[in-house]
């Protein structure tokens, strides 16, 4: 039987969420009859470089985000190096196209969903399939890179279950993550789904979503789960099948939406159903209270409808939280710091993001047109920490500024230190913070010196655990 290896480079160090793309692709492949071995640095901390190593495979699977960019690639090279062939799927990857084979690391490249895409792979080094035949390969040819056409899968009912065991995960205490939903209908300016999946929304039945949950139960032994949809309630008469048949079955389980639910769906008897069918967590996706700044993004919401789903949200018994954007185009100091106010106010959550021009994104292309890139949105500059750096800035809200606002946004949501990872740009990381927060909020910085202590600790303490 043929082996693949899939990895899932670890970002930093403290999630406690498994791939679900690897776990995803693993099941496929599985099904298709090929021995899959899966590693997920970020969730298990196995060694990437010593599984490359452990067998001749007929591929190395890397799955690459923007924030885990040059993980993926030194992966690759030692794969490379240790004479396997190697593909590098996922959202960077989709977001860069033919760029992802600059490398002479990565023989292969995959657009979009990988599922059927990674098994024709398979096919086709099989010498089964033509390459031609690989939805959204990239592969070299003649010195080109060719891009195949990707496709999107329509029936995601008939896909198996992701299967985290082959990642050697028995048990999860955390939450499991479920996707009842790929894509998105949307296509914000900023964001990455919106560019990759070009408007369509592909969703599965509740029944189906709802089989996964029961079977997930037993086989991890929780009954937490963690909602990962772009668009969860982006049919309402949908969710509301699928909180039906969370009750109907009795199934018990406590679940979070933390991917920022659109603000102009549902009303209080919508919210009120999902607390009953075991919501614990709804995080709104606010990004700002400016409807200028709204239509600019091309959100397809008002600032009513923003405050209105917090509101309601949370008079339904919620616990709400709320996702800001700082920084973005048309959006001003004085702007940022209302939202910021307001979700604080209403929101049990309040979290505020730095606006980061992530690549393939309409906002990438506007900075680089009326702006100027300050920083390369890869690695750790896309992960919120105490150091992130502004990424542009205009006439109206200079970088500096954004830096202040996002500095006293991530102090007053109470939110300064969350997803600092721990690595050898940490002491920068320490002076950047004490730094930024003596200069834009002195009176604070006690508190996160404090807060980000506790951090470093918390994620030592973790490190230690899981070694030992
Ligand atoms: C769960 C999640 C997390 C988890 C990580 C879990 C993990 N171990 O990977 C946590 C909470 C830790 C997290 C953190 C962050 N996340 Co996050 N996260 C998600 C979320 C909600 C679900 C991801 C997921 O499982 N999707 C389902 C799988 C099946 O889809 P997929 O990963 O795209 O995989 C498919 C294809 O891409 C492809 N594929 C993937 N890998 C491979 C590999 C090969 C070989 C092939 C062939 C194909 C392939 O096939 C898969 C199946 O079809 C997504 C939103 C979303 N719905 O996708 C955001 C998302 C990925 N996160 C995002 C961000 C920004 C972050 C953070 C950087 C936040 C921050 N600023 O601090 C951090 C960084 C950490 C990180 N892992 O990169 C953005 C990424 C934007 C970007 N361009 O980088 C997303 C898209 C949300 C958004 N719309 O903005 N995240
Ligand atoms: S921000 Fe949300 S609504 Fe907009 S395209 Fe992305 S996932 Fe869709």
């Amino acid at each position: 039987m043929k082996k693949v290896l899939l990895v899932a480079p670890r970002v930093f160090d403290y999630s406690k969420c498994p791939s679900l793309a690897i776990a995803y692709l693993g099941a496929y492949l599985k099904r298709q009859g090929y021995e899959v071995r899966g590693v997920d640095e970020q969730y298990t901390g196995e060694d990437p470089f010593q599984a490359v190593r452990d067998a001749e495979y007929l591929l190395v699977g890397i799955s690459c985000e923007c924030a885990n960019e040059t993980r993926a690639l030194e992966i690759a090279k030692a794969a490379k190096s240790a004479g396997q062939t190697t593909v590098l799927g996922g959202l960077h990857p989709s977001l860069v196209r033919e760029k992802t084979l600059d490398d002479a690391c990565v023989d292969y490249g995959i657009l979009g969903e990988g599922d059927i895409a990674l098994y024709k792979l398979c096919l086709a080094l099989e010498g089964k399939l033509a390459f031609e035949e690989v939805p959204g390969l990239m592969y070299r040819d003649d010195g080109r890179v060719v891009c195949n056409e990707m496709e999107f899968i329509k029936d995601l009912d008939s896909m198996p279950f992701p299967d985290f065991t082959l990642s050697g995960i028995e048990k999860i205490d955390e939450f499991v993550p479920v996707l009842t939903s790929r894509g998105c209908q949307y296509r914000c300016a900023y964001c990455s789904t919106g560019s990759i999946w070009e408007g369509h929304w592909h969703v599965r039945s509740p029944e189906n979503v709802v089989e996964e949950i029961e079977q997930a139960k037993k086989k991890y032994g929780t009954n937490r789960f963690h909602f990962c949809d772009e668009n969860l309630t982006g049919n309402t008469d949908r969710a509301v099948q699928l909180c039906e048949l969370l009750i109907e079955r009795n199934l018990n389980i406590k679940w979070w939406a933390d991917e920022g639910v659109r603000a102009d769906r549902g009303d209080l008897e919508f919210f009120r159903l999902l607390k009953r069918s075991g919501c614990q967590l709804l995080t709104v996706a606010v990004e700002s209270l400016s409807d200028e700044v709204l239509a600019r993004m091309r959100k397809g919401e008002s600032s009513l409808d923003v405050t209105r789903a917090v509101k309601l949200a949370k008079e339904a018994g919620l616990r709400v939280g709320a996702y800001l954007m700082i920084g973005l185009p048309g959006s001003d100091y004085k702007t940022d710091l209302r939202t910021v106010r307001f979700a604080c106010r209403h929101a049990d959550w309040p979290v505020p993001w730095l606006t980061i021009p992530h690549h393939g994104t309409k906002l990438l292309e506007w900075v680089k047109r009326e702006s100027k890139l300050l920083v390369e949105p890869k690695d750790q500059a896309v992960v919120n920490c105490v150091d992130q750096r502004a990424f542009f800035g205009t006439e109206a809200y200079p970088a500096r500024q954004v830096q202040k606002a996002w500095t006293i946004a991530r102090l007053t949501s109470g939110y300064p230190c969350h997803l600092m990872p721990l690595g050898a740009r940490l002491p920068v990381q320490i002076w950047r913070a004490l730094v930024n927060s003596l200069r834009y909020a002195p009176l604070h910085t006690p508190i996160l010196m404090f807060r980000v202590f506790r951090q470093i600790f918390r994620s030592a303490l973790d490190r230690l655990r899981r070694k030992g």
